[in-house]
């Protein structure tokens, strides 16, 4: 029994590990990619974990043997991180900074924002895996990361305050008020992203200093 619950330990701690470790590199990317052009793809991050209740109900619910090795080969989402951006082309820049890492495998990509799901839901997930060096092993750990925009964010988390309300039967006016929502979103999605390009085109503005000489 103390063995299995130590096994239950750290099975959950390597959870936590990689998802500190993925937080770990979004930080870096995020403040090396500030300093180099003044402005941050990444608007927010925030992570959680699976609870064991959580998992052993995913487990039945699929129908998967219920101990830690079939639990870790089956569920892909214990770790869950989530980062919002400010624009649609960010979310897939994001993506391509955490790929391109030695260390990160993308073991499985769902663009719904290519794609949005039947009742509007945007958002681009990635299942990966990380090597987290534990003190007598190697164990690559997967990690759900979620990208979207912060109109999605907004979005996804109202539907989902909506449908746990009425226990997922959702009344049809809702559903259809929905997805014009999930629509409304993605309009303004793509004219902020528009805006956001022809400011940048700009020329840079003067800096007031610069704007008065002491030669008149
Ligand atoms: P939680 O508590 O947020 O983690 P899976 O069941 O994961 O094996 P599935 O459902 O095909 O397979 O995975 P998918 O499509 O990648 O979705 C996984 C997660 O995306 C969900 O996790 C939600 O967080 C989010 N998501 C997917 N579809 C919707 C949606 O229609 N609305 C909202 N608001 N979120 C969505 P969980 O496990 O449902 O919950």
């Amino acid at each position: 029994m103390r063995e299995l619950k130590l096994e239950l330990t750290r099975f959950m701690m390597s959870y936590k590990f990689a998802t500190d470790e993925i937080l770990t590199k979004i930080n870096i990317l995020k403040e090396e990619f500030s300093a180099i052009h003044d402005y941050s793809p990444i608007e927010h991050v925030s992570s959680r974990l699976k609870s064991p209740e959580g998992i052993l109900k995913k487990a039945i619910r699929k129908g998967h043997p219920l101990e830690l090795t079939g639990i870790r080969d089956n569920i892909q989402d214990i770790a869950g991180i989530r980062i919002t951006c400010s624009f649609i082309s960010d979310t897939y820049r994001v993506r391509d900074m955490l790929a391109g890492q030695r260390d990160v495998t993308v073991l499985q990509v769902k663009d719904y924002i290519r794609e949005p799901k039947a009742n509007g839901y945007q958002s681009l997930h990635l299942i990966v895996a990380i090597p987290v060096f534990m003190s007598d092993r190697v164990q690559p750990v997967t990690v759900e990361i979620q990208i979207r925009t912060i109109a999605m964010d907004f979005w996804a988390s109202l539907e989902h305050k909506i449908y746990y309300k009425y226990n997922g039967a959702v009344p049809d006016t809702l559903v259809e008020d929905l997805r014009q929502a999930a629509d409304a979103a993605n309009r303004l999605d793509v004219k902020m992203e528009l805006l956001h390009d022809q400011v940048v085109a700009l020329e840079p503005v003067t800096d007031d200093a610069d704007l008065f000489s002491f030669d008149s």
